[in-house]
């Protein structure tokens, strides 16, 4: 049986009293990406922001966390541009979520997972079941699925799981912060390890881009009954990085195919299948990097 890790205590009476509140949320924030800038203002805001971080993880001080609000943030990753433009995005991420969540006072930790470039098409939805399976295993107990060019345009937008999952990203500058379609579930969801246990997690079968979100709202609706929930449109907006769409990341043939016979693999298709290999797992300052083979078959 591995050690429990540091940060879990046993409850007494005093720790109850010193649950971890946010503090000093200031509401709205003037988001703006400058690319040219990114890699200064990221250093900037390592220097401010290192001391409240260990092994990768922000840890609050003088309270201790409740439960559910142990939050790992799974980040589906690969960098194939020439100008190492997710990169970027992600350090856009880090520079603007970290002060946020440091605010919002809660031990959180960011997970990189990183599909290994052994010429597989990208899969989105299995590198976040890793990245599920991963971070719980460490302890975390809410699991923010959430894509790297995502950035919330108010620290009000409170990072925390319900009983019933929920979609975060319905309201973004790019659709004009409406939603394209109702049911739409991409971008940033939040699970409890007991809701993304009950539907099975994500499919592993969508490589390629496209539907693999949605196939996730299936399981999660259709499936498991959990009503579709999205915090408030008026606080949880999102500025998305803009980007040219990959070329390495083409539209997935049989998406609509698979998405249309949900209910035909969601029983045996996901976390009770998921198949990988880590090959490297490093602790940075700011984040926990993983590298997986997700091994791939034509
Ligand atoms: N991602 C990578 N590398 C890739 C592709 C995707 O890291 O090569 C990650 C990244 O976290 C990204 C997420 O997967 O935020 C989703 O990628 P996406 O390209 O599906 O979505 P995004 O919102 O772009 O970044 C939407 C482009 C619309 C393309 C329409 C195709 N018909
Ligand atoms: C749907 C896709 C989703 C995607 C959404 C928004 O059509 O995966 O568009 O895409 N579903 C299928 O292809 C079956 S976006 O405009 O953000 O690129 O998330």
């Amino acid at each position: 049986i591995p050690a429990e890790p540091s940060w879990i205590k046993e409850e007494t009476e005093e720790t109850e009293e010193k649950i971890c509140t946010p503090k000093d949320l200031v509401g709205a924030l003037a988001i703006n990406f400058d690319m040219s800038k990114v890699e200064e203002r990221y250093k900037e805001m390592a220097v401010e922001n290192q001391e409240y971080f260990e092994n990768g993880e922000h840890l609050p001080k003088d309270c201790e966390v409740a439960p559910k609000k142990n939050i790992a943030i799974i980040i589906p990753f690969r960098d194939m541009t020439a100008d190492l433009f997710r990169t970027k995005q992600f350090h856009y991420f880090l520079y603007y979520i970290v002060p946020i969540l440091h605010r919002q006072n809660n031990h959180f930790a960011v997970y990189l997972v990183n599909q290994a470039n052994d010429g597989s098409p990208f899969n989105r939805a299995k590198l976040l079941n890793i990245g599920f399976d991963v971070a719980k295993d460490d302890g975390f107990d809410c699991f923010f699925f959430h894509d790297v060019d995502l950035v919330p345009e108010n620290d009000k937008n409170i990072y925390e799981c319900l009983d019933t999952p929920r979609h975060y990203s319905g309201y973004i500058d790019k659709f004009n912060y409406k939603l394209p379609y109702n049911t739409i579930f991409g971008g940033i969801t939040a699970f409890t390890a007991e809701a993304f246990e009950k539907i099975n997690g994500y499919s592993n079968e969508y490589w390629g881009w496209g539907g693999e979100d949605d196939d996730l709202e299936r399981r999660t609706i259709g499936g498991a009954k959990y009503k579709l929930v999205r915090p408030s449109p008026q606080i949880t907006r999102y500025k998305m990085i803009k980007h040219d769409h990959e070329t390495s990341n083409k539209p997935n043939p049989n998406r609509v195919k698979l998405l249309k016979a949900w209910n035909k693999h969601n029983q045996f298709d996901g976390l009770n299948s998921l198949n990988y290999e880590l090959i490297e797992r490093n602790n940075e300052v700011f984040y926990k990097n993983i590298t997986v083979d997700l091994k791939y078959e034509e």
